[in-house]
């Protein structure tokens, strides 16, 4: 498995345009694009080679609104770009990685994703993504 870089930290928020506020004026940096997905509402914004996440929930359901009412906003997971992630997934399955997604799948922005669970992790749920385009 060869691991490319981060390619974005997903930060739980209550209130995406409340958050934007934050990274978009109290810091210098610039939002892409929203997207809706799986219950959530999602900014992109880049950093570098990596991106910022921010997750809102707008479903009542969604993993980001269990993560909130438990612990509020913050961190919520990294997200590594893999260069094959079938490879990948077969790769952790076979050392014995406790996976949420056997399978890889579609993700947010058109990326083909899978996650591993944080009680394998050391606390930190972990995403390996695979881009399906140049785009970040
Ligand atoms: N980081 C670290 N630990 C986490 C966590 C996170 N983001 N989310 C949950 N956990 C921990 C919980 O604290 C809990 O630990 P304890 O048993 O010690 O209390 C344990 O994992 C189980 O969590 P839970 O609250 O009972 O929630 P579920 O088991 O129902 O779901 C998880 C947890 C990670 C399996 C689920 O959220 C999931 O499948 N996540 C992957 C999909 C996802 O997060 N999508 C949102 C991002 C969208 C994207 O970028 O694609």
């Amino acid at each position: 498995m060869k691991i490319k870089r981060i390619a974005h930290l997903g930060i739980a928020v209550s209130d995406l345009d409340v958050a934007l506020k934050f990274f978009t004026l109290g810091l210098p940096l610039e939002l892409t694009h929203t997207e809706d997905y799986q219950g959530m509402k999602i900014g992109f914004i880049p950093v570098g080679e990596s991106s910022i996440e921010l997750l809102q929930d707008v479903s009542g359901s969604s993993a980001i609104k269990k993560y909130l009412d438990k612990n509020g906003e913050g961190i919520h997971h990294i997200a590594f770009e893999v260069d094959d992630i079938y490879q990948a997934v077969a790769e952790l399955k076979e050392k014995g990685v406790k996976l949420i997604d056997e399978t890889p799948r579609l993700g947010a922005h058109g990326m083909t994703i899978a996650f591993m669970h944080p009680k394998g992790t050391h606390g930190i749920l972990m995403e390996l993504c695979q881009s399906n385009s140049d785009e970040h």
